[in-house]
């Protein structure tokens, strides 16, 4: 009647990681056509394409599952308090099953292109890069975490060994993970974030040799695993509803809410004292729920990287080793705490060798092993942890263009421009899941992405009964919202950081500007921002 086109879908969700999943499933239920895209060959994300020796949940298995907490998995029983990988893709499997979700998408399917066509209110998608299918809302699910990122070193196609990235481990003609056990190899591994620490200890158990080349060390502190028993686990079973509630009440969505003492008001036996039971803690105690002032005060939060500093000199037995080990260009907890087992003992083994390429740069890449500026090292595997194009990389190996054709990377170019998160002004009906500036990229994913897609759900089903096509922030509300979001994260500790949440943007002066892809107002707040648009009738955004 209006000369537009009827798209062929009414919504793409990209990405079958458990937030994608989720959202197919919600609006699937309310009688949407969806179809999901997945380049994996099942569901997972993370879990499926993590697959290292090692990878585990640094979350609590029981705050991090939602669907065992809403319901969907009732009868889920983890094993231990932190789930490992194969775990967590059964988990996912099994959601899978229950929400009957694999029937809505295409797996082994990449989205390469997707253009919004001006005047049609909808988007058409491409396909592996020949297909296309048109849909009115267009909703990624890609993952902060998965456009995987490999070092510019010279010459490492050249490399005759087994290598390849953390996040694409070789795997057998059954799917299983490959390559889990070093024994008679020497092994290199590039990259001490969170990846690196989980693998460095596992890899030292069987490998000849391993050497560990070091740019950056990280504050990392124990996990403290254990198994979860049967009571245990009936008891979390019995008090799922309130542990829900509990970690949508916190800042960051895991089960910890911060002191409320600042340290530098604490005296000095009883801060240390706190500290103290804070290491021993299983989790991520010591960086959510220390002192208020932590990532706000560099005196307190000196206070902590001492402590933890002397930690890891009680545990490296080489001091020279043990000073290398410890970080001095960046605040504890101003980069993501990667989370330990064993990671500090690893470096008391004689087979296993700290290299810092601060000092002694890598220089290339050899059929034979890794060179540094003093000296060669044969290898027989080299393991790149060397992480991820963070949160906008996913998008931006996606041809997406918006209205008049505009690319979303080339628009993003000096750091993303959102509305809460989840659209751009320019992007009409396009949602981001888990993205830039929103509740999730500092968050604990398995329960912000899927609270973000019930929040997509209940405007999508709103547009739809007021016959409504078309949406898109208002340049008020995204320079308001993005604003807040630069001023409020220059305020922190974190803001000169070099972590995978902030974006470096060189300037044509040849400065370097840091902006934040992360929201740090908290998940509390993130969630009372966008309720009060949903409830306004979605204030902020042009519906049409
Ligand atoms: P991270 O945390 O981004 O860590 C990547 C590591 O790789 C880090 O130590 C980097 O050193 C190092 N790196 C990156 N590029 C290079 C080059 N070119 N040369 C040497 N070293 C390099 O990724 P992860 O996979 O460990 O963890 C990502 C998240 O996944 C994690 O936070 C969890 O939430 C799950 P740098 O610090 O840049 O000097």
């Amino acid at each position: 009647k209006d000369g537009k086109r009827i798209p062929d879908c009414d919504v793409i969700v990209i990405g079958a990681g458990l937030t994608g999943m989720y959202q197919a499933y919600l609006l699937d239920k309310e009688g949407m056509s969806v179809l999901g895209v997945e380049a994996g060959e099942e569901v997972g994300g993370t879990w499926y394409w993590n697959r290292y020796p090692g990878c585990r949940l640094d979350t609590e298995s029981y705050a991090y599952g939602y669907f065992a907490l809403t319901g969907i998995l009732p009868d889920w029983k983890w094993s231990e308090n932190f789930a490992g990988q194969p775990e967590m893709r059964r988990y996912a499997n099994a959601a899978a099953d229950a929400m009957d979700i694999r029937r809505l998408f295409k797996f082994q399917t990449r989205v390469t292109a997707a253009h919004y066509l001006d005047g049609q209110d909808m988007w058409q998608v491409t396909l592996n890069g020949d297909e296309l299918v048109t849909c009115r809302h267009l909703i990624s699910a890609t993952g902060p975490l998965s456009a995987t990122r490999m070092p510019n070193i010279k010459g490492v196609e050249t490399f005759e060994g087994e290598s390849f990235h953390s996040s694409r481990w070789p795997t057998k003609a059954d799917g299983t993970p490959d390559c889990m056990d070093f024994t008679g190899k020497r092994v290199g591994i590039i990259g001490t974030g969170a990846t690196g620490v989980q693998i460095i200890p596992i890899a030292a158990e069987t490998a000849r040799e391993l050497h560990v080349f070091q740019r950056t060390p990280n504050w990392c502190t124990p996990l403290g695993n254990s198994p979860l028993s049967d009571e245990q686990m009936a008891l979390i079973r019995k008090r799922h509803t309130t542990i829900l509630e509990y970690v949508k009440t916190t800042d960051t969505a895991f089960p910890y809410h911060r002191d409320r003492r600042k340290a530098v008001e604490v005296p000095k036996e009883e801060r240390d004292a706190f500290f103290e039971t804070l290491y021993d803690q299983p989790g991520y105690g010591i960086w959510l729920s220390g002192f208020r002032d932590l990532l706000t005060n560099a005196e307190s939060n000196k206070f902590l990287a001492d402590f933890v500093a002397d930690k890891i000199r009680q545990r490296v037995k080489d001091p020279a080793v043990a000073e290398k080990l410890i970080p001095t260009d960046h605040p504890f907890g101003s980069k993501r705490v990667p989370m330990e087992s064993n990671y500090y003992e690893a470096y008391n083994k004689d087979t296993v060798h700290l290299v810092d390429i601060r000092e002694s740069p890598i220089q290339e890449v050899t059929p034979t092993g890794i060179r540094t500026a003093d000296r060669s090292f044969d290898l027989d595997v080299i393991i790149y942890a060397t992480g991820f194009d963070a949160v906008t990389g996913s998008l931006d190996r996606i041809d997406i263009r918006g209205k008049d054709g505009r690319k979303l990377k080339e628009v993003w170019a000096d750091g993303p421009t959102t509305f809460l998160g989840l659209q751009a002004r320019g992007f009409p009906n396009f949602f981001t899941l888990v993205g830039p500036h929103n509740g999730s990229s500092f968050c604990n994913v398995g329960v912000c992405g899927a609270l973000q897609a019930e929040w997509v759900t209940r405007m999508l089903v709103y547009m739809e009964a007021k016959g409504l096509t078309y949406s898109e922030p208002t340049q008020e509300a995204e320079d308001k919202w993005t604003e807040a979001i630069y001023r409020d994260f220059s305020t922190t500790l974190m803001a000169d950081v070099n972590a995978w949440w902030v974006k470096s943007v060189t300037k044509p002066d040849g400065t370097v500007q840091k902006r934040a892809l992360v929201y740090v107002g908290g998940g509390a707040e993130y969630r009372k921002q966008c309720e009060r648009v949903a409830y306004s009738g979605y204030k902020g955004f042009e519906l049409a």
